[in-house]
């Protein structure tokens, strides 16, 4: 990957500045979350996308705030790019008073409309109506929002999704379907769930645009997106993207991932986004200094945003109903 290459006059030395803080705050995120559970700091469980950096990375930087997205359990790094407070997506994940459902949802189910953030979902397939649902909210309200919604490789083989993206297409809905594909589904690999060789050919069968593109790249990843987003603000319909990566990871926090051929996993580490990135940015011209203080504050940021939320309540027992029934509605006990 050289960024010459894949990103053209697009990319400003601030927005590949951008990518790289997020793929770092990501990255830094996924690895203490997953160190704090190894060592016994931390009761939770987390779905690590450590390897699949590059796609959240490309999202943040080509939607608006107030652009919607609905992700899935496997997108504590989504939540980055969007813009979630740290505090906020570690809250939710250590069940504290100062996490983004207030401790009362976990890893699972992380919500922040503020940022747009609409759903987080462990139901797969779940998010794409949801999804569609929203998109025609924007359409019904004459509003330019667009919204996102990402999931993996797996969930397309899910009837919510075929049935999601045929909607989509015919009411030229204002959507991007961005599928991470990691080539596996829990322990399965994509290719024993599927005849066809790209995810993003599903999109022919309802008549929408669909690409594929190398989702360990950011700035390719980046272009992919931002062209389905523009697509979709002016009035151009759904894109089905696929972005095509890694997880290094197993399924959960705790899964060994034996069924990861060592072959296939040295490949991969070779195509690494944070460490093909990183190079590609000093042969672009960035320093070592410049790119170790990114790498620096990013862990910094977590650290800290660990030491606040370990020293904040747990939710209050008095909020248990608060959130969960719409206002107004008394729930009453015999
Ligand atoms: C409807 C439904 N079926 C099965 C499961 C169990 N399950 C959880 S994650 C997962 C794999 C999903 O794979 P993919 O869509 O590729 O996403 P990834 O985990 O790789 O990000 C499955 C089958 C579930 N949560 N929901
Ligand atoms: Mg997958």
């Amino acid at each position: 990957m050289t960024v010459t290459e894949t990103g053209g006059a697009e990319l400003t030395k601030g927005r590949l500045t951008t990518l790289y803080e997020t793929m770092c705050k990501a990255a830094a995120l996924d690895t203490r979350l997953l160190n704090g559970i190894k060592r016994g700091e931390f009761a939770t469980v987390i779905w690590p996308s450590r390897g699949q950096e590059a796609i959240p990375a490309a999202l943040g930087l080509a939607l608006r705030r107030d652009d919607r997205l609905v992700t899935t359990y496997r997108g504590l790094h989504d939540h980055v790019a969007k813009g979630v407070p740290l505090t906020e997506i570690i809250g939710e994940v250590l069940g504290t008073s100062v996490g983004a459902s207030r401790g009362k949802g976990g890893t699972m189910h992380i919500s922040d409309p503020a940022h747009g953030v609409m759903m987080t979902t462990g139901i797969v397939g779940s998010g794409v109506p949801v999804a569609v649902g929203l998109a025609l909210a924007a359409q019904k309200d004459g509003s330019d929002r667009v919204t996102v919604v990402t999931f993996g490789d797996g969930a397309t083989n899910t009837g919510s999704f075929h049935e999601g993206v045929n909607l989509a297409a015919t009411w030229n809905l204002p959507v991007v379907f961005l599928c991470q594909n990691n080539l596996y589904a829990e322990m399965t690999p994509v290719e024993e769930t599927m005849a066809i060789p790209h995810v993003a050919d599903r999109a022919k069968g309802v008549g929408m645009a669909g690409v594929t593109v190398d989702g360990n790249d950011p700035v390719a990843t980046y272009l992919a997106v931002k062209e389905a987003v523009d697509r979709a603000r002016a009035g151009g319909g759904p894109t089905l993207v696929e972005a095509v990566t890694f997880r290094f990871e197993g399924h959960y926090a705790g899964d060994t991932a034996k069924y990861i051929p060592r072959d296939q996993l040295a490949e991969m580490r070779e195509r690494d986004p944070m460490v093909t990135f990183p190079r590609a940015l000093l042969e672009a011209g960035f320093t070592q200094d410049e790119l170790d203080a990114v790498k620096a504050a990013a862990e910094a940021a977590v650290e800290d945003a660990v030491k606040a939320v370990v020293s904040a309540p747990a939710p209050d027992i008095a909020e248990i109903q608060l959130d969960v029934y719409a206002d107004g509605l008394v729930v009453t006990h015999d």
